[in-house]
């Protein structure tokens, strides 16, 4: 009998094995700036979606246009869904440079060693960022850290890396769209020296097509008429009056208190209450106001609301024009109970405890018997089954 030879030793593979004709820098570059372009629409919209969250009371978040954070958080949630796969085909493209030899000379190797590291950091936050967004838009927290806090800190270490990223290679991408794609100047040496079975403009126009296919599958969710064509946005226009539901009455555990009897409506002032039934409420002189619905997670729905302006409810309480409040939901745990209403959203008339949806009452899933509306505002901040106004200031 004979015996087996000995398994071969593994040999980790080196940047010369890969010879891909597609591999090369004229490619990165071309889907690289697209990359930069998602990735700076994606930073601009997620700091503006920050800032609507987090307003300082010197910086305060504006209530107008009405539509404006169901189109920035539109652009931000599609951008960055359009950039999954330019990043998998660009990485694709780079791979060999992961296995690259590292230069003999000390000075070379520093560079190196730096570059890597830079690389790396990009890399790392900019997968990060994708994965932990997308989760996030469908709704999804495999994770225990806060979700907004540490995709806001990665996303500064992402487009600063992003930023050097730019100026290291700025040589390069200015030599790729100087020459055709298939231009073979900047390619490595071991390199095949034309097509396979796959063209570089081929490999290029599958990669816009899956990035536009991305964006479609997506976009429906906040573009009421791309809402057919949108596989993947599956929670759009679903719900009484074509507004979708986030949370359930049953979710957040307030079927029981939200229709009760002894429901009231407590706005606090300065150590007083003062209550209202539905009722009282309803006999109130009542605004409408058409405003979006804008969660976080991209998707959008525009509604007409009808209810009390939150400013008329001040003022009978004798609180100050531009008070700051505490908006509370009659949820008793859980996420998104309670919301605060800086000053000028508590001024603008369009800020409502809203009563009805389309002119139909409030169903108990969108908040009866009241929920907040206002212009301009994240999904998150719109506190469904109101029980208190709280002035703080
Ligand atoms: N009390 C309370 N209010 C809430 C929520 C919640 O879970 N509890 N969800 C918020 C979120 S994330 C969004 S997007 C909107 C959705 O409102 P809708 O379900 O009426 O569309 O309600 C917001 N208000
Ligand atoms: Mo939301």
């Amino acid at each position: 009998m004979k015996l087996a030879a000995p398994p071969r030793p593994r040999r980790i593979p080196q940047e010369d094995d890969f010879t891909s004709w597609l591999r090369s820098p004229a490619v990165t570059a071309r889907i690289g700036v697209w990359l930069g372009v998602t990735f700076g629409l994606a930073f601009v919209t997620g700091v503006i979606s920050h800032w609507a969250q987090t307003p300082a009371p010197w910086l305060p978040f504006p209530t107008s246009p009405s539509w404006g954070y169901r189109v920035t958080q539109g652009v931000h949630v599609i951008s960055g869904t359009a950039a999954v796969p330019l990043l998998l085909v660009k990485l694709w493209t780079v791979f060999p440079k992961l296995v690259a030899r590292p230069p003999k000379s000390l000075g070379a190797l520093l560079a190196h060693g730096l570059e890597r590291i830079s690389i790396g950091v990009l890399v790392a936050s900019a997968i990060f960022q994708l994965a932990s967004g997308l989760a996030n838009s469908a709704q999804w927290y495999p994770w225990h850290f806060h979700f907004r806090a540490t995709h806001y800190a990665v996303a500064w270490i992402a487009i600063g890396s992003l930023l050097v990223h730019i100026a290291v290679k700025l040589p390069i991408v200015r030599a790729a769209f100087a020459a055709d794609v298939d231009d073979t100047a900047q390619d490595r040496p071991g390199m095949a020296a034309g097509p396979g079975v796959l063209t570089r403009r081929g490999l290029l126009r599958t990669t816009w097509t899956a990035a536009g296919v991305a964006v479609l599958a997506t976009a429906g969710a906040t573009v009421p008429w791309l809402r057919h064509v949108s596989v993947l946005a599956v929670r759009s226009g679903t719900g009484p009056g074509g507004v979708p539901i986030n949370h359930t009455a049953a979710e957040r555990g307030v079927v029981s208190s939200a229709t009760s009897a002894a429901y009231r409506l407590v706005v606090a002032y300065d150590g007083r209450e003062t209550s209202y039934t539905l009722a009282e409420l309803r006999a109130m002189p009542q605004a409408t106001a058409s405003l979006p619905i804008a969660c976080v997670e991209g998707w959008s729905a525009g509604a007409t609301w009808t209810g009390v302006p939150v400013r008329d409810l001040l003022a009978r309480a004798g609180a100050p024009a531009r008070s700051q409040v505490i908006v509370r939901s009659l949820q008793s745990s859980g996420g998104e109970r309670y919301s605060y209403l800086a000053p000028n959203f508590t001024e603008d008339p369009r800020t409502l405890l809203a009563l009805r949806l389309h002119g139909e009452p409030l169903s108990l899933d969108h908040g009866f018997p009241c929920r907040l509306i206002a212009p301009d505002r994240p999904g998150v901040l719109q506190t469904k089954w109101v029980g208190r106004l709280e002035v703080t200031r």
